[in-house]
């Protein structure tokens, strides 16, 4: 009998992680709670789900459309620097296309597919929103309204659409392009892996407006920086030990010194010495 039984723990054991890697369907445990929300306890949620009210200047639904988009880590990989993304960048479909999508989240965090600019008397928030923790799958339905508009599809979980998960979908021809879609657009804000530490501190310096003590020590750590590119010799080891531990102090001081007048910082650190100067005296008086 015990036979059987640690076999089925085993079995049982074994076959873990393949349910862990199954993708959850969403599609028939979600409650709808009015106005297109539907929403289910495993945390599936569907916002702005419109499968039959026109919107305006529509007279019929020009076509019935339905996509698969993924969502997932892995479809970030051929994008230098970007983290998450969708399987699809760019969508285009007729104005009042009635659009069904269903959305597979591929990562074990969750993601959402989510459309802004909606018009806000038939989508709450002017938007339309899919999203699940996956590994998942969830669907929704909605009806595109009339015109040429370029519309923003992103995950708005803190820095997915920063890190790349992000897209766009014209209705008829757009209006035009949105930036930092990867492999679409350039990002407004261009990666720089170029920049050197000694630029770096320059550029930081020029931007913190540092106190008088605190920018001798950024000059003086900028100095042997310099000196050690001109002379490859003196860049021992020693140098680099003496150049982090500059930075680290420099940076610390400019937070501590940050806002103090300069006879408040040269108050400071005459306390720090008194202080250093105290309990070394009090250890040598221990001693006898
Ligand atoms: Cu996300």
């Amino acid at each position: 009998m015990m036979k059987f039984v640690s076999v089925g723990v085993l079995v049982a054991l074994f076959s873990l992680p393949t349910f862990a890697q199954e993708i959850q369907d969403h599609d028939g445990m979600l409650m709808n709670h009015g106005d297109g929300h539907l929403m289910d306890m495993a945390g599936g949620m569907v916002m702005g789900n419109n499968p039959d009210t026109l919107p305006g200047g529509c007279d019929k639904i020009a076509e019935t459309k339905e996509i698969t988009i993924h969502a997932g880590h892995k479809y970030a990989e051929k994008f230098p620097g970007r983290m998450f993304a969708f399987d699809t960048q760019e969508l285009q479909f007729e104005p009042c296309t009635k659009l069904t999508i269903h959305f597979v989240n591929d990562d074990s965090v969750r993601h959402q597919w989510m459309m802004h600019g909606l018009p806000k008397y038939l989508y709450p928030k002017g938007m339309f929103h899919l999203e699940v923790s996956g590994p998942a799958k969830i669907s929704g339905t909605l009806i595109l309204p009339p015109g040429d508009k370029t519309y923003l599809v992103h995950c708005d979980i803190a820095q997915h659409m920063e890190k790349g998960m992000k897209a766009q979908l014209k209705v008829g021809k757009g209006d035009g392009d949105l930036p930092s879609i990867p492999n679409v657009t350039a990002n407004v804000i261009a990666d720089d892996y170029k920049i050197t530490l000694p630029e770096l501190l320059e550029k930081a310096h020029a931007e913190a407006d540092l106190p008088e003590p605190v920018a001798a020590v950024v000059e003086s750590v900028k100095n042997t920086t310099l000196l050690a590119k001109e002379d490859e010799s003196a860049f021992s080891g020693v140098s680099i030990i003496g150049l982090l531990l500059g930075v680290f102090a420099a940076s610390m001081l400019a937070r501590k010194f940050k806002g103090m007048t300069t006879t408040q910082i040269v108050s400071y650190l005459f306390d720090l010495l008194n202080s250093i100067i105290e309990s070394t005296v009090k250890k040598f008086a221990a001693k006898k």
